[in-house]
């Protein structure tokens, strides 16, 4: 082959390899996720005495799972509800920025509905469920988190321990819309449960973490109507990125609000052993059941992002 063919050969290859590059439409390094949900109309223990509540839910808990992907990935959301429900239902993503007429809205039982996004960009974002009327089906328990890491795992300290807190108000009378729009709540939920990390109370449990560790929390606060301010007794929180995006970067906090719909990272080094309650700091709140109690001793072991959801009692 003579050289002019030659270079022209390696011209067209470069050009090919340019085209094609400049036609994907996601990053190389990008993954595609299939999330499936279904909205679940179902009891669902919210105390450690065992009582139940007529809940409404994604995939049977509350809070819904938990959703982690990295920033620049595309999510691929299917959402069913099931013939045997009784309501319309809906998801909407936070995490997402896409049209909310065609993508959110509520569809009948025995339908379903997909849509797709990008989740362009990095931190820890609610979801929930926007069927009318949206406050009850909050208040139900119709919402989760969604994590979006970084892609430049760097773009912050590495964790060794991670949580996921939702806070949430509850309404003892799942029927009465009213008392949700006049925020006569009874409790304030951690993880779906009144005290659900407080080792003194019956079927409690706590978070655990070891000596200076960094432990990270990934909070949402579901609402529907409360802030939260959330707060470490005994500690101080060593950094908070607001939405949880890294370049949001707080230090040496004592207390951050967190507004009903919204989301923060929490990163608390803890210096000694000993117990170390995470409250929101309205106290109505905490002394209504948003207490979890961190404890931090040498053998802590590895623990779920979401410790006890679903809250499984022991046997009597
Ligand atoms: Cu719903």
């Amino acid at each position: 082959m003579p050289a002019s063919e030659r270079v022209f050969g390696l011209f067209a290859v470069l050009t090919g390899l340019l085209a094609g590059s400049l036609v994907l439409s996601a990053p190389t390094w990008a993954k595609t996720h299939d999330v499936a949900m279904t909205a679940v109309e179902t009891d669902v223990v919210i105390e450690g005495n065992g009582e139940k509540y007529a809940a409404w839910t994604f995939n049977g808990t509350i809070p819904g799972p938990v959703v982690r992907v990295t920033e620049g990935d595309t999510i691929n959301f299917t959402l069913t509800n099931p013939a045997t429900n009784k309501n319309p239902h809906a998801m909407d993503f936070h995490a997402a920025e896409i049209d909310f007429l065609k993508n959110y809205r509520a569809i009948n039982a025995g339908e379903t509905i997909s849509f797709k996004f990008v989740a362009k960009k990095p931190g820890i974002f609610f979801y929930h469920c926007g069927a009318p009327p949206m406050i009850q089906h909050v208040a139900r328990g119709m919402f989760g988190a969604i994590i979006v890491d970084p892609k430049n795992a760097k773009a912050w300290a590495k964790a060794d321990r991670e949580y996921v807190l939702v806070q949430s108000e509850f309404f003892k009378n799942p029927d009465d819309v009213q008392a949700m729009f006049d925020r006569k709540y009874d409790n304030v939920l951690f993880n779906g449960g009144i005290f659900k990390y407080h080792p003194f109370v019956t079927g409690g449990g706590k978070l655990d973490a070891k000596p200076g560790e960094r432990v990270r929390i990934y909070f949402v606060n579901a609402g529907p109507n409360e802030f939260s301010s959330f707060h470490p007794i005994g500690e101080i929180w060593d950094n908070v990125y607001e939405s949880g995006n890294p370049t949001n970067k707080l230090n040496g906090v004592q207390t951050y609000v967190v507004g009903p719909g919204s989301a923060a990272t929490f990163d608390v080094v803890v210096e000694s052993a000993g117990a170390y309650p995470l409250v929101t700091h309205s106290l109505t709140g905490a002394l209504r059941g948003a207490i979890a109690v961190l404890l931090v001793g040498p053998d802590a072991k590895p623990a779920p992002l979401m410790p006890m959801v679903p809250w499984v009692l022991p046997a009597k």
